[in-house]
């Protein structure tokens, strides 16, 4: 093996110690500037293998890039997508340790839960028809890599950015919900809002994208498993002590605590 073609084992490895420890590391592709898409998808599989073997289970998957305001903040025109673990989620309410995470932001989002299993290419009524249950969520990413800086291909292999999630109380699926207001507020006073018709104009398209491009890495979306739609808006850096809320028009609202004394 020559030095700069990649051992995805050991940048999974890798990646999993960044994770672990809460330290960043530095971007795959300055090392490997021919890391490719396909070996980001396959080094993220065998990152979560890591954990699957310490226990966690797979409960869905989380999608990204899915608006404008989100690609224009990082440089990113590419939906990608990852995996959630069930140690990933936080009660609604509940508390997030800051210590745990590099550099914590976190987004508005909404959540999906599966009623039939959606693979490969589905029409946005198929999708709605898989929809047992909506939330209002939100999802903290934190990326492996120094100053949350990254190309498509290094995102992608670090789960692309996926940390923690919350999810509010399930409802019933809206037939309409691709314009519904969303507001994030830090201790009462709002940080982020916008519209879910950000989300590719219509969440439930995200769930369409998300069936294609998991099909890719050849699986299949299950019954019971959590969607994260991918954010509304920018996402927001989390500090010690802050209160956030996330208000969804007609769905409902979701919230948690971060740990630790305001500086
Ligand atoms: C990548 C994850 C993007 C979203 O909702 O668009 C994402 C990142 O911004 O680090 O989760
Ligand atoms: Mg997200």
């Amino acid at each position: 093996m020559t030095n700069n073609q990649p051992d995805l084992d050991r940048i999974a490895a890798r990646l999993d110690a960044a994770a672990t420890a809460a330290r960043a590391t530095g971007q795959i592709t300055a090392d490997h500037p021919d890391f490719t898409l396909d070996d980001a998808y396959d080094v993220q599989r065998r990152l979560i293998d890591h954990r699957v073997a310490r226990g966690e289970a797979i409960v869905g998957v989380k999608m990204g890039f899915t608006s404008r305001a989100k690609m224009e903040q990082m440089g990113v025109s590419d939906l990608i997508w990852g995996r959630l673990t069930d140690a990933m989620q936080i009660a609604d309410g509940g508390t997030l340790a800051m210590d745990r995470f590099i550099h914590p932001r976190i987004e508005p989002e909404i959540a999906f839960r599966l009623k039939k299993p959606l693979a490969g290419h589905v029409t946005l009524d198929e999708a709605f028809a898989a929809i047992d249950a909506i939330a209002p969520a939100m999802e903290i990413i934190d990326s492996r890599y120094a100053d949350f800086r990254f190309a498509l291909n290094d995102v992608v292999a670090d789960n692309s950015s996926s940390s923690a999630f919350v999810i509010g109380q399930w409802q019933v699926p809206l037939a309409d919900l691709s314009d519904l207001v969303m507001v994030m507020n830090f201790d009462g006073e709002p940080v982020q809002s916008g519209s879910t018709a950000a989300i590719l104009g219509n969440p439930v398209q995200s769930l369409v994208e998300a069936a294609r491009l998991a099909a890719l890495s050849g699986l299949t979306l299950e019954p019971g498993w959590i969607i994260l739609c991918g954010a509304a808006t920018s996402a927001e850096a989390l500090h010690p002590g802050v209160h956030v809320r996330l208000d969804a028009e007609a769905i409902g609202r979701v919230e948690l605590h971060v740990a630790g004394k305001a500086a």
